[in-house]
């Protein structure tokens, strides 16, 4: 591993030389859209312990009101306060996208090509597997209630939001073409994420292997736990991105 740099991503990465640009993102690229990060200072979980610790599959079905309120309340944030820069940047450049979100916001700022490894708040699932029910979940309108669980338009059993909990496997096509995706990327941009949580952050040293320039894009400078990056470019995404859009 070489030692890790603190550069600008137009020196590091020039737009023009590479054409297979793939992007893993984090909680970090939707800050700006107010929705908060999870880990570090002001995240979620640094605040909400609990909260975090509701967040396991051996919990279910007893944290499913909890799951709507943390995570539909994230898509109903997401939904008002739309897209920020940085999703508008990959969108615009049409760089592939492999989120570890459950926002939408890639989505919303018109990026096609997205797989969302944590699935999405904007689906939800049946808790009952006999009925196998999964839709869109219907954020629209003023919030529910705290606690408020919505019903199976199938079975009338409980629905979930199609998320994935600590201890849940990823869908298996999604982390598949995940691995496909990054194995032909010959840029691979981490975006706002604590680099933290596996088996998404494997995608890096999965590129790296296949031969791209890894590069962490993150406002804290203090190094992840794993460090496979080839380079850091330390600054608010929201404007480190939107420079490199810029360059000719
Ligand atoms: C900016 C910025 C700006 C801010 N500009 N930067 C013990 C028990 C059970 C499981 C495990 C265990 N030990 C390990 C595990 C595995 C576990 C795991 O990794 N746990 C770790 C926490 C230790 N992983 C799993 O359980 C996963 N499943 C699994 O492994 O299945 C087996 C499998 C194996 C092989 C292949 C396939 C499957 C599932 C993980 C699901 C994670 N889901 C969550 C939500 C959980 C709750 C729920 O769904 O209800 O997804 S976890 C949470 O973290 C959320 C995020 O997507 C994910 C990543 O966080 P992210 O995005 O990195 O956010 P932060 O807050 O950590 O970081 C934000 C960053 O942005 C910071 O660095 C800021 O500095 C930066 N930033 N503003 C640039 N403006």
């Amino acid at each position: 591993m070489r030692e890790p740099t603190h550069v600008d991503l137009a020196d590091i990465a020039p737009r023009g030389r590479f054409h297979n640009v793939v992007a893993l993102t984090g909680a970090g690229i939707s800050a700006a859209a107010g929705l908060g990060t999870f880990r570090g200072a002001g995240g979620l979980w640094t605040a909400q312990p609990d909260v975090e610790a509701a967040m396991h599959a051996h919990e279910l079905p007893g944290n499913v009101p909890a799951l709507w309120d943390v995570w539909g309340g994230i898509r109903r944030r997401a939904l008002m306060a739309g897209p920020s820069a940085a999703h508008q940047v990959l969108a615009e450049l049409g760089v592939r996208v492999i989120t570890q979100n459950i926002d939408g916001l890639h989505q919303d700022a018109g990026s096609t090509d997205v797989l969302e490894l944590h699935g999405s708040a904007g689906r939800a699932a049946c808790l009952n597997p006999a009925c196998g029910y999964r839709g869109r979940s219907d954020l629209a309108g003023p919030p529910p209630p705290p606690g408020h669980v919505p019903p199976c338009p199938a079975c009338g059993g409980q629905l979930r939001p199609d998320v994935v909990l600590f201890g849940e496997t990823l869908d298996p096509h999604t982390w598949q073409a995940a691995q496909e995706a990054v194995e032909h990327a010959d840029l691979m941009l981490a975006i706002g994420t604590s680099a933290f949580v596996t088996p998404a952050i494997w995608l890096v040293p999965m590129a790296r292997d296949h031969g791209a320039l890894c590069v962490n894009l993150n406002v804290d400078d203090s190094l992840p736990r794993l460090d496979p990056f080839h380079a850091h470019v330390i600054g608010d995404c929201q404007e480190t991105l939107p420079r490199w859009l810029e360059q000719r």
